[in-house]
Order: structure tokens, then sequence, then C-alpha cells
């Protein structure tokens, strides 16, 4: 069974001391590892940024791709294979910012995909720009006066749009973000779990005394998972609690059960021969 590190490249990450990916990648391997997974059974698919130059320190079938759009190729791997767990990884900026589109529009599929958003406030590896979710006031290389923004709110974004698993992960509780990422994975249809991610070189306003101070978590306060009102409440605080854990998560079809075409085996294991496209052009007629 393979263990952590055989989900290791020979390749030494190249982020900044202290960086939260080297929380969030430990965490994800572990949640890899735990779940019995082995490095031939996983897709992973990165945007462009810190956090997606991961894709040369995992293990695994890895994509890096265009800068936004790792939701759109992760759902075509899933469905032309769907024996894989698939997994789609970016920065804020990549998911919420050149991303939004596919972001929104994917919660609504329920393909049953993994989300994992490295939330570090800004546009790092291009040095500090404001991102989505950026503080109002945030002063960065590209608003040195203050944001002007209110901030995206992607927990909420996601409920609201369909996502059937929504949670919120921190990059310096791994052992809580090892069990969140399992949750995802395990889940059946979209999962997403936006993780607040340090970056000690560029945001110093959100450091970890500022998250330390702010963040809660939803199992201590007996929230119901199942109650999207509650869910919706809860991501839209207005106390300043930041909180960590699953917001929502309920049962639904995923976009692959409701296809006809993937019943008996994946497309990629299915003869050309088969296929019959007259049934669609039925449609003309
Ligand atoms: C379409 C496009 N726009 C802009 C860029 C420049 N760019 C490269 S990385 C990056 C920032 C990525 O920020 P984020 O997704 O938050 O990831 P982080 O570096 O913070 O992990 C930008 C703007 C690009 N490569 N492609």
């Amino acid at each position: 069974m393979a263990e952590q590190k055989d989900f290791t490249t020979s390749y030494k990450p190249t982020w900044c001391p202290g960086c939260g990916n080297f929380g969030i990648m430990p965490a994800t391997k572990k949640a890899y590892a735990e779940l019995g997974l082995e490095p031939h059974q996983i897709a992973m698919v990165f945007g462009i940024g810190c956090s997606s130059n991961g894709s040369n320190f995992y293990n695994l079938y890895a994509f890096h791709g265009i800068h936004g759009r790792p939701l759109p190729v992760a759902a075509g791997i899933k469905l032309a294979n769907h024996e894989l767990t698939v997994i789609a990884d970016s920065g804020d900026g990549d998911a919420y910012g050149e991303g939004v589109s596919h972001f929104v529009h994917t919660t609504r599929t329920n393909v049953d995909i993994t989300y994992l958003v490295h939330d570090n406030n800004l546009y790092s590896l291009t040095t500090g720009q404001t991102s989505p979710t950026s503080s109002t006031g945030m002063k960065t290389k590209s608003a040195p006066f203050g944001n002007l923004d209110m901030p995206f709110n992607p927990i909420a974004a996601a409920i609201l749009n369909g996502a059937t698993f929504v949670a919120q992960g921190f990059s310096s509780d791994i052992p809580h973000l090892t069990e969140l990422i399992k949750k995802a994975i395990k889940h059946r249809g979209f999962s997403f779990i936006n993780i607040l991610q340090l970056c000690p070189t560029f945001n110093k306003l959100n450091e970890f005394p500022w998250y330390k101070e702010r963040v809660i978590k939803l199992d201590d306060e007996a929230h119901d998972d199942s109650d999207f009102h509650k869910a919706i409440s809860q991501a839209t605080r207005t106390d300043g609690k930041i909180p960590l854990g699953v917001f929502y998560q309920i049962d639904k079809p995923t976009y692959g059960d409701r296809l006809e075409q993937l019943k008996d085996k994946p497309l990629v294991k299915q003869s050309l021969d088969n296929i019959d496209i007259s049934k669609s052009l039925d449609v003309y007629k």
C-alpha cells in the first residue's frame, strides 16, 4: 500500500520558507495514503501560480495547465476515465479571478471531482498583487493606497450555485486539513475546499497570529452541514470569526451518474466500434 512518501518526486519545492503550501501538500499526500490510493489512481490538474508549481512535486498523473483552467480539464479527465480520482488544484487568483466562470459553472454540474484552492489572498507568483479574496483596504503592489473592492466569498458562491460538498481548511492545521481532504475525496460529486494559506513573503496582513485570533471550528458549534440556510449563514458571518470545517454536504446524482454512456465502463475502456451517434442526431428530425 502506498505511503505518503510514495506521492513525492525528487524535485525540491521552490516555495518560500514558511509558505502555507508546505502544510497543504503533506496534508494532501497524507490523505491519499490514508485513503489507500496508489499514485497511478490519481490525476491532479493544476492552474498557474506558486501553488500550481505543485505539479512537479507530486508523484501521480499531473497536468500543469493554463491560468484559471484546471476545472474543465479535470472534468474532462473524470468523464473520460471515471475510475481515476481527479483533483483540481489552484491558487485564489487562478480559481476566483481568471477561473471564476469555470468555478461557478462546475459547482452547477456536480461532476465527481475535488477542488483544492490555496487561498493566500494574493497573486503571489507574480509577487503580490490584489486578488479577488484580498480584503477591502489591503495594501498590495497593485493597490498601494488600499484595495477598493469587497472580497469574493467563495464558500457562499459554491453553496448557492449547487456544490454538494463545501469546506474550509487552514494550511497551519495539517491534521484537520487532512481529514477534510479525505472527506472531500470520499464525497460523490463536486467537492470544494477553500484552504486559507499563509504567504509570509507578500501577505503581511493575514499572518498566523491574525488567523489564530479568528479561526473557529464548525464541529465545536454543533453545525448541521445538511442545512442549506445554516451553511449560508456560517459562510456570511459578520462577527469576524472564520469557520473551518464542512459547511455543507448533500447527496445528489453526479454528472457521470446521469450519463448512460458511462454505466458499464469508462469511456477509455470502450471500443469506438460500439458508439452509435444516430440517437443524438434524431433530435434534429
Ligand atoms: C491568463 C494569464 N493571466 C495572468 C498570468 C500571470 N500570472 C501567472 S501566475 C499569476 C498569479 C497566480 O496567483 P494565484 O492563482 O493566487 O496563485 P499563487 O501564486 O498565489 O499560489 C499570474 C497573474 C498568466 N500566466 N496567465
